[in-house]
Formats: structure tokens, sequence, C-alpha cells
């Protein structure tokens, strides 16, 4: 809903980034030891066209959120609404400003520059098409919108800029099944997350549904219709996803009477239309309040605690091509961790092996898992035509949970190339027990993701267990063209990091983190490396749980 506070946050994200306060001087001061005279940095905090002091000149402030995604934005909004100024810090750039092609984001085929964080050519999960390199382009580096980190033997995808994951992510807003939530967070009280919290997030977020009827005659999901068909035919059950893509606006895409988006095949490198992403709503909610500023291209290196229990942050600025221009410090009293299970994971195992926050428990950096994915597609019969319209957000998935045997939900996801291609493509959710851990590397001062391909071993032959079953019954193939290496499975990739600072374990129940007080994780890292959908709506639920417990038992009201 578009409430006042939330279209005076939106404007002020609006006119932030076309105010271009792309150089605010970094002025210093008493705390900082910046090292620039320019900064990427944009700061703003209300509609009232206002920058926000630049970050070197802050010194002290009471509380900092690190990231804007899900777990940070929720904790913004929440604490400014009872009072308190906060400042948030993104390491990404703001994306409400279209560029001189007139669009925020870059297109999906023709990629430039804006669709990838420093790469000097895009790595997209598909890696091929009929075994053909034309997916991937070269690019030039800049700070692009998503991300793919690159462990060992495991590469994560996330989000970059203000609104993280919310601007890159297929908009799947599932809430997970009660008895599978229970299992992993048995220390929450499952009857208040159903009751008060997971009905907030939905609603805060934007969660809608799609119309079935609709469903059934849209061009754009006629891939899903042949996939769900397959599976029914199979004997598995189907069921509609819920999404933060406005349905209403793709209906209209669909007849052309609006720019078209998610009909456009935009996701991966942002939607241009359509998705009501962090920074549409929670965000432009907590902007709007006038108590909350964000600070962009600002990524929080290090963490160390002073004798009075104050943070200080070590911060370094970057422009949008990558250049290094600042370093500054800033201190707080409380601060809050929200950089997603990667970013979070890192700054806190760096934090305990430099000896910046000694007292840090042994289980952080543990715990990290997947959420058990892998994508998979097969070959449809000549007859199964999918379209060559296919919506990128995903409606629909099949639900085979309750398979004491193999428990699997796999989403039916598009593959749009444009023409027909006759595929049936599947993001698989399963019950991986295997886990990960972070380590720190001291010759790089970087952290690394203990993580075998062996580990995925589980993921791939339960997701093979439910796709082979289809396979069987139609008479139809994997593609073995698409992942690279005439695999089936994508078995190198994830979308879904959770878990690294799990909750209960290296923090206490509502995200304290042990052994430093004042000091809370807000995010993905909480959450113990599966929860058998796709997480987002339990990040946000679980951030309004614990900053609600925070707020009344260790802030206050300001
Ligand atoms: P996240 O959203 O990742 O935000 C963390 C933020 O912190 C980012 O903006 C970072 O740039 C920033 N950051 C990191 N380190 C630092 C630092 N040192 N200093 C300053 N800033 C920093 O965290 N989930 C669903 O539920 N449904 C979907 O359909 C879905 N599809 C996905 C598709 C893709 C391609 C991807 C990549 C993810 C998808 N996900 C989906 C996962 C979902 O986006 C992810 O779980 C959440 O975004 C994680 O939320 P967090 O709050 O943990």
């Amino acid at each position: 809903m578009l409430t006042r506070r939330r279209f005076l946050g939106h404007a002020a994200l609006q006119w932030a980034a076309s105010a271009g306060l792309s150089a605010l001087p970094a002025l210093g001061s008493a705390a900082t030891t910046s090292t620039s005279t320019t900064t990427g940095e944009r700061s703003f905090d209300t509609a009232a066209s206002r920058p926000a002091a630049p970050l070197a000149t802050l010194g002290r402030v009471p509380i900092i959120v690190v990231g804007t995604g899900y777990g940070s934005a929720v904790t913004a909004l929440r604490l400014a609404e009872a009072g308190h100024q906060v400042v948030m810090l993104e390491m990404g750039r703001l994306w409400t400003e279209p560029a001189s092609d007139g669009s925020i984001f870059t297109r999906t085929l023709a990629p430039d520059g804006r669709a990838m964080w420093f790469k000097d050519r895009t790595e997209a999960p598909l890696k091929t098409f009929l075994g053909l390199d034309i997916i991937n382009r070269k690019i030039p580096q800049y700070a692009g919108v998503l991300d793919r980190v690159n462990y060992d033997e495991m590469s994560v995808y996330v989000g970059r800029g203000v609104g993280g994951g919310s601007l890159v992510n297929g908009g799947m807003a599932v809430t997970p099944r009660r008895s599978y939530f229970e299992q992993m967070l048995p220390g929450v009280d499952a009857a208040e997350m159903y009751a008060t919290w997971f009905p907030l997030a939905n609603r805060t977020l934007g969660v809608n549904s799609i119309d079935p009827t609709w469903f059934e005659s849209a061009n754009c999901y006629r891939y899903a219709r042949v996939s769900r068909d397959h599976a029914q035919q199979t004997g598995l059950k189907t069921v509609f996803v819920p999404s933060v893509y406005d349905f209403n606006y793709m209906a209209k895409e669909e007849l052309k009477k609006v720019p078209r988006s998610a009909l456009a095949q935009e996701v991966i490198y942002g939607n241009n239309h359509g998705k009501r992403s962090l920074d549409k709503t929670y965000l432009a909610d907590a902007v709007g309040t006038g108590r909350v500023s964000i600070h962009t291209l600002q990524q929080v290196r290090r963490i160390e605690q002073q004798a009075n229990g104050d943070y200080l942050l070590t911060v370094r600025g970057i422009n949008e091509w990558g250049r290094v221009i600042s370093e500054c410090q800033i201190a707080c009293g409380h601060l809050f961790l929200g950089a997603g299970s990667l970013g979070t994971s890192e700054l806190l195992v760096r934090a305990r092996e430099t000896g910046a926050l000694p007292g840090l428990p042994r289980a952080v950096g543990e715990g990290w898992g997947h959420n058990g994915n892998v994508m998979a597609a097969r070959t449809n019969k000549l007859w199964n035509t999918t379209g060559s319209l296919q919506s990128t957000m995903p409606a629909m998935g099949i639900d085979d949970w309750d398979n004491a045997a193999n428990p699997v939900f796999a989403e039916i996801t598009p593959l749009p190339t444009g023409f027909e291609n006759w595929v049936s493509m599947y993001l698989a959710i399963t019950k991986n027990p295997e886990r990960g851990r972070f380590v720190y590397d001291k010759a790089s001062d970087g952290v690394a993701l203990n993580w075998t391909r062996a580990q995925n071993a589980f993921t791939v032959q339960s997701a093979k267990t439910l796709i082979d079953r289809i396979n069987v019954k139609q008479g139809t193939q994997y593609r073995t063209d698409l992942f690279g290496g005439g695999k089936a499975f994508a078995d190198d990739f994830c979308y879904h990091p959770l878990g690294g600072c799990v909750l209960g374990q290296a923090t206490d129940a509502y995200g304290r983190v042990k052994g430093h007080d004042r000091l809370y994780v807000t995010d993905s890292a909480l959450i113990p490396g599966s929860i058998g959908v796709n997480p987002f709506v339990t990040i946000t639920a679980l951030a309004e749980r614990n900053v609600h417990r925070v707020i009344a038992q260790d802030l206050g009201r300001a």
C-alpha cells in the first residue's frame, strides 16, 4: 500500500540518485582517517531532498546497520519507527536512476557493466545453449547489480546495491512449511511466527498471488502449464508460488499496455518494472521516517570493539568503477549486521581470527548450507511447446516435500530465450544435510568457504530421483547443453546461501551475537543452511521477530 511515508521515502530514493551525489567531499573529522577528497558515496535520508552528511564526517553514531537486504531493511525500519536514528552502509550502488539508455538496469540479452559486480564477462547461471558459448558476454568492470562469488568448489549468486538480493531475485515469496520451520529453528516460537511475523512480512513485502484463471490463459506461463501437466501425469502435486512481482502489471505486459520487464527476459540483472524490491517497500518506508540515512558504495572491512563498548568500523569507499577512494572509521553504540550469509559471516570470522572481536564463539562461520539448491532441465517432446514468451517470474512449483523418502520442492523456472526451445527447467530445493564452514585466510585477509562438490551429491541424487520419474513417464531426456561440461545438473552454484551465524548457536535466540554486547545478526546468516523453500520471506519474518524483541529489551523507544 502506498502510504505517505512510503511515498516520501520512495521520492527520496529517486531524488538521491538523480541529484548526482557522487562527489560529496569526505571532509574528515576527529574520528576519521579519511584518505580521499572525493567519494562515490551517495548519502541520503529524507524526502526533503537533503543529502545526509558524508560518512567520514560522522565520527560516532548511535546505530549502524550493515547492508540493505531483507534483514537490514526490516531492522532499519523498525528501529526508525521506534524513534532511533539509523545509519545504513551498503557496498553496492543505488538503483533508482535511469542511465543514458533510459533504463535503470541493463538488458538481459545484451548486458553491459550494470549486469555484474566488477567482472570482465558476465557469469550467468546458464553457461551455454545447444553447447554453444553464446550466453555470456564481455562487459566493462563496474559496480553492477549481480555478483557471483566464486569459492573453490561452490559459487554463490548475491545482489549488490540498495535492496540487496531483492534487486536480482526471482521474487518467489514462499512461507515455509510449519513442520520444517519447527525442525530447522526449534528455538523459535512457531505459533507466534505464523500468527504474527510471517503475515507482517508478507504484507510489508507486497506479496501477491497469481489469478488462477489468468494463469490458465497467459501465453507467458505456457511453459509452467506444460511442466505442471507433466508433473501431474507423473502423480506429483503442483502448487502456485506467491511473488513480490506485481501480477496485475504482468497481465498488462502480456497485453503490451505497459513496458515489459518479466516478459522482456529481465530478472537476474534487475527488473526495470513490476517488481516490489526492497527499495519500493521496506527501505522506502524506512527512509520515509526521516531517521534513516543510507550510504552507498561503502564496504565495511573491519569491526572492532572499543574500551567503552562501542564498535569501530573501518569502511572503504569506492567509486562505481571500483577505485578505492576513501577509507574512514566510524563508531556506533549498537551494530546490526545484515550483509547476507556470506558478508556477515566474513566480517565476523575475520574479526574473530584477527583478534578484533576476540570473544566471538566458535559457532561463528559454521552451519552454512545452500538450501539444497540445484538446477536441471528436460527436453520436451516436439508437440509440447512452451512458447517464445516466458515470464521470468516463476509462479508454480512441484511440491513433493511430504515424500518422506525423497522430499523435494522444485520450482518450474523459465528459460526465456525469446524463441521456442522445448525446455522444461527446474530449480530444485532438497533436504541436503551437508554443511560447510567459513575459514579465515591470513594471506589474503579473506574468508574461504569450505564446501566440496562431493557435498552436493545428495542434492543431485534427490533432484534426479524426482525428475527421473517425470522423464520416465514422459519418455523425455535431460538437457546436457546448458550448464557446461555436458552436465545435467548445475551443482556448482546456488542462489540461497544460508547460515554462518546460526540462530541459537552463534547468537542467542534473537540474533544477539554471543560474547559481545550490542552486536546483532539480522539476515540469512541466522538460518541453519536449509529452510525447504525460497528463503526471503523467512529472513524477513525472522528479522521482524528479532528486532521487535531487541527494541523492547535492549534499546527501548527513543
Ligand atoms: P542480501 O539480500 O544478500 O543483502 C546483503 C547486502 O549487504 C547486499 O546488498 C550487499 O551488497 C551488502 N553487503 C555485503 N557485504 C557488505 C559489506 N562488507 N559492507 C557493506 N555492505 C555489504 O541479504 N529468494 C527467494 O526467497 N525467492 C526467490 O525467488 C529468490 N531468487 C533468487 C535469485 C537470485 C538470482 C539470487 C541471487 C537470489 C535469490 N533468492 C531468492 C535469495 C534471496 O535473494 C536471498 O536469500 C536474500 O536476498 C538474502 O537476504 P539477506 O538479508 O540475508
